[in-house]
């Protein structure tokens, strides 16, 4: 049997490789040796594409690596995902999920809705590329209790304003609590485009909303 650090070094370098079959082989090894599934994804995972990420900044990768990589990385998720557990909420509530227009970046937002899912909430999942538009008619058509928004671009995290700004506009921001999260989005600058919260990863988000829907309840007068 392979040893832990064997395990996560072959998963890295499957992933820096883009290699598929090696990542897929590597996460069925930490799966036999009992390691942290999530650990495994968003620390190592996250590590390796920060090296391929050096890697295309330096001119060594350039976008058809860095999909290999982001290819090899999900076909490790696909093992491990089973594998992560979060707590249970006692409060359940839907949840619409996106990647917001313009941005094809999803990986992170396919793990905060595998987190979200093991929790037990009703996660409805947009996808990525998503029009504003088709976002708020979701969380009316659903009544979803929360609205998740990703981006990973600097010049796709205007969109999450504009959704927001559509929710004021048809006067359903108080029924939706809204989390937004990715790479460039900061807390302050959340908060500032009138967002609830910025987890900064996948088990945050589970905190994040399970707080905002309870939020919501109370002040919806309901109890649980
Ligand atoms: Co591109 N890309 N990419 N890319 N890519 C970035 C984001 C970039 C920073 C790379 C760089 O230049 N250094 C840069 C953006 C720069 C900017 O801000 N303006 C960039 C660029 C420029 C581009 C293209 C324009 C390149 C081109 O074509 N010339 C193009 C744009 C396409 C588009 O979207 N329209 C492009 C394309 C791609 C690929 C398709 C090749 C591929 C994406 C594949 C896919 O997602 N299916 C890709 C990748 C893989 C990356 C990097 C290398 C890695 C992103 C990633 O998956 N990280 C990225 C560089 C980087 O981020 N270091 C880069 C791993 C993932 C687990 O982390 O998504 O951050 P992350 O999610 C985390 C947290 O952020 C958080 O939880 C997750 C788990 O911990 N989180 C949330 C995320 N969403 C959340 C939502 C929440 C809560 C938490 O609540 C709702």
């Amino acid at each position: 049997m392979a040893t832990k650090e064997e395990i996560v070094n072959g998963f890295m370098k499957a992933i820096v490789d883009g290699d598929e079959e090696a990542s897929a082989k590597w996460a069925k090894e930490a799966v036999a040796a009992g390691l942290d599934a999530y650990e495994m994804v968003t620390k190592h995972g996250g590590d390796a594409m920060t090296i391929v990420n050096q890697k295309y900044e330096k001119k060594e990768y350039f976008v058809p690596e860095v999909l290999c990589a982001a290819n090899a990385l999900n076909a490790g998720v696909d093992i491990l995902s089973p594998h992560m557990k979060a707590d249970k909420t006692s409060v359940p509530a839907t949840v619409v999920l996106a990647v917001v227009e313009g941005d094809i970046h999803d990986i992170g937002k396919n793990l905060v809705k595998i987190m979200l899912s093991a929790a037990g909430f009703r996660v409805i999942d947009m996808g990525k590329d998503v029009p504003s538009a088709a976002l708020v008619e979701k969380v009316k058509e659903t009544k979803a209790d929360v609205l998740g928004m990703s981006a990973l671009m600097s010049t796709t995290m205007p969109r999450m304003k504009n959704v927001i700004d559509m929710l004021k506009d048809q006067g359903i921001r108080g029924k939706v609590k809204v989390i937004v999260g990715g790479g460039p989005v900061t807390k302050d600058w959340a908060l500032s485009i009138g967002a609830d919260d910025r987890p900064h990863d996948a088990s945050a988000a589970v905190g994040a909303t399970k707080g905002l829907v309870e939020k919501l309840r109370a002040e919806r007068g309901e109890t649980w």
